[in-house]
């Protein structure tokens, strides 16, 4: 987005802006990646939105976004992508929009629909070879509906709906190998605290045709219980841990694009997020941590070398 959108946006009354009058949080990551996304891909972008935090930003008839919005249910965004797109394929081959006015259709979902609800339309979406972006911002939870657990949740969070002395008892779903496996054009993770590894995969992404995903993980104030100036701070703790791996795949192959060398503790990471204060309170559950710590550390013994 650039500034002076920004400002129209701040200048609309906020009813208008977001219906309800309620604004998407400080501190929001996913806001941080989408900003600096727009900034590449620009305004001739369809966004297809699924239901979640994001979708506040569209209030019909407006967006803070030069481009279109279609909004759909949480498990169709890639399905309606298609329809978009196959709507101005029609239209370019009657000649009733010049092939220069075509535009980049992309869907824009949270982790709820990218990884779990919405990944069978995705799969068939990828297996037509349709020519689409998938962004999805990752807050690890239903962060909408007050931080539920969902399939990008990391083993050990606390969320709504795991709330016990061991917090999350599953393990976040791999969507990059997922995506990977279905051999598309393209497919990266990338985070706002790293805006430059961020905007040269955008810019590569654009420059592709085909299916494309880029995971964004979306450092959440209230969904991980931080305050909202330490968005970046945990952002780059993210990748410099390890925790978070900077990667794309193109061509065939992985490749990681910032590689943390020397590795800081996981725990700096964990320390400054409450939905993990119960590894530290009211004792520390040194088990727990080092299994945190080794799962990251196997992680990157298996792609060394
Ligand atoms: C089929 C369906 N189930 C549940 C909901 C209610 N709902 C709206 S937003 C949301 C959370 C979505 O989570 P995610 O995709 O991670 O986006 P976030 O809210 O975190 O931005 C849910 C469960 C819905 N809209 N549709
Ligand atoms: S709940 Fe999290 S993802 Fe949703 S608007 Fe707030 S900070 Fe952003
Ligand atoms: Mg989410």
């Amino acid at each position: 987005m650039t500034s002076h959108e920004f400002r129209r946006m701040k200048d609309l009354p906020s009813t208008q802006l977001l219906g309800s009058g309620t604004p998407m949080c400080a501190g929001c990551g996913g806001l941080e990646a989408l900003h600096e996304i727009y900034d590449v891909l620009g305004p001739g972008t369809v966004f297809v939105n699924a239901a979640g935090c994001m979708t506040l930003l569209a209030v019909y008839p407006f967006t803070p976004f030069r481009g279109s919005w279609l909004y759909t249910a949480m498990a169709s965004a890639p399905a309606g992508a298609q329809g978009v797109r196959d709507a101005l394929d029609i239209l370019i081959a009657q000649q009733r929009l010049p092939a220069r006015e075509d535009l980049q259709v992309v869907v824009l979902t949270g982790d709820g629909s990218a990884y779990g609800m919405g990944l069978s339309a995705t799969s068939g979406a990828i297996e037509r070879d349709l020519d689409f972006i998938y962004i999805c911002y990752d807050n690890e939870g239903y962060g909408n509906t007050g931080q539920q657990f969902s399939d990008a949740t990391p083993h050990a969070a606390r969320t709504a709906t795991s709330k016990g002395p061991l917090g999350f008892s599953g393990y976040k779903k791999d969507l990059f190998s997922i995506w990977a496996a279905h051999k598309p054009a393209y497919v990266a993770t990338v985070i706002g605290a790293e805006p430059l590894d961020l905007a040269r995969k955008i810019e590569t992404a654009r420059q592709l045709k085909g299916p494309r995903l880029i995971i964004a993980l979306a450092p959440c104030p209230p969904g991980w219980d931080f305050d909202p100036r330490e968005t970046a701070d945990i952002g780059k703790l993210a990748v410099a841990t390890g925790v978070w791996p900077l990667k794309e795949y193109i061509d065939g192959k992985v490749v990681h694009t910032k590689v943390p060398h020397p590795r800081q503790p996981v725990e700096a990471y964990l320390r400054k997020q409450g939905r993990f204060a119960h590894l530290f309170e009211p004792q520390r559950n040194a088990a727990l941590l080092q299994e945190l710590q080794d799962r990251v550390d196997r992680y990157w013994e298996s792609v060394a070398g």
